[in-house]
């Protein structure tokens, strides 16, 4: 046994925790629901500024879909149906889904 093979542990301890996987909330385009609602929704949801809001807005409205953040699987299905729902109110077919990241 080489001096330093008697410095190497026999296992390598495994963190106990792991972090979260997270998944993105993606907002999708549609042809009727009007660009200032979704940009009202953005900020109410997703409290982002209307800067912000107005840059996802047009990102999913030009390649008809946009990433908008990333939760944990539980916060990100609760906003997503917090969206959509609030279209669905107001008779719009505004559509917010979740997948995933990696
Ligand atoms: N395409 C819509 C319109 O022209 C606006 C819109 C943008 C709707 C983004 C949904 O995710 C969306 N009124």
């Amino acid at each position: 046994m080489s001096d330093i093979d008697v410095l190497k542990p026999d296992t390598i301890a495994k963190p106990k925790t792991q972090e979260p996987r997270l998944y993105k909330v993606i907002l999708l385009n549609d042809d009727y629901t009007p660009r200032e609602f979704v940009v009202h929704v953005l900020k109410a949801v997703f409290r982002t500024t209307e800067e912000q809001a107005n840059r996802i807005m047009m990102t999913a409205h030009q390649r008809g879909a946009c990433v908008v953040a990333t939760y944990t699987r539980d916060i990100a299905e609760s906003k997503a149906k917090e969206g959509t729902d609030m279209g669905r109110e107001y008779g719009f077919p505004l559509m917010f889904s979740t997948e995933p990241e990696e």
